[in-house]
């Protein structure tokens, strides 16, 4: 038995927190196991992998370590909760994968897409998620939801260039290959972003059966 991997993806302050939930109870509602998670994260070392990735600190992060620091969580999580969910049949509705490695690290600080690729297969072997839903909006609305909410952290501070990079890296990806992804206007009113996700349902459901 092997269950369905969702990645949401996309831009800060898109609601992919916020409709992960909304997904996990229309999936639930029609009696469907869900394992909701995040990356960085989804296990206590990964989460403190992600304390580090995000905290504001003096010293720069070498691009490098950041990059390897993403993907030594992601190894922790794949083996401790995504692979064991999808292995007993759940459906698992992950805030984040490796698309945002290819987006931040990649876009928005410029490294090799060649190398990110070589650590994608050598952590996930060739594990890639069933679908990807890509919340996209403007960068300046997506920060000034960010914003409201307070302190940012480390990769909020970044400037504008990046953050342009990091949703072209997005866009770019969902253009290359339309039968994974699936591009959701996250700018519209959250009621209206949620019939997006309700047109949606038939098509999960139907993954579901295999
Ligand atoms: N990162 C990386 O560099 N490489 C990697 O491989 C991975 C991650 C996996 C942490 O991610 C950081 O890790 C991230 C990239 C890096 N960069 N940053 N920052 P994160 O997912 O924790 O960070 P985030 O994207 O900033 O999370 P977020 O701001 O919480 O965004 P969100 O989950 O997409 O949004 P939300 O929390 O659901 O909503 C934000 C606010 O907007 C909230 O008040 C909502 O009520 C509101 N909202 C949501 N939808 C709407 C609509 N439609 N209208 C109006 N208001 C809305």
């Amino acid at each position: 038995m092997t269950g369905l991997f969702i990645t949401l993806e996309g831009p800060e302050g898109a609601g992919k927190s916020t409709n992960r939930e909304y997904l996990a109870e229309c999936l639930r509602a029609a009696g469907i196991e869900v394992v909701l998670t995040r990356e960085p994260g989804g296990t206590p070392l990964a989460e403190r992998i992600r304390e580090v990735l995000l905290a504001p600190v003096d010293e720069v992060m070498n691009p490098d370590t950041e990059l390897l620091l993403v993907f030594a969580a992601r190894a922790q999580h794949l083996a401790e909760v995504i692979r064991p969910a999808l292995a007993r049949g759940a459906v698992v509705l992950c805030d984040r994968f490796t698309d945002s490695t290819y987006a931040y690290q990649g876009g928005g600080r410029g490294l090799s897409l060649a190398r990110i690729a070589t650590l994608e297969t050598f952590v996930q072997g060739d594990l890639r998620p069933d679908l990807t839903l890509i919340f996209d909006l403007p960068v300046e609305v997506g920060l000034a939801r960010a914003s409201a909410r307070g302190r940012l952290d480390r990769f909020e501070l970044e400037g504008r260039a990046f953050f342009d990079a990091v949703r072209s890296a997005f866009l770019a990806r969902a253009e290359a290959d339309p039968s994974r992804y699936v591009l959701i206007d996250a700018a519209q009113p959250l009621t209206q972003v949620q019939r997006s996700l309700d047109a949606l349902l038939p098509r999960l459901l139907e993954l579901t059966r295999g």
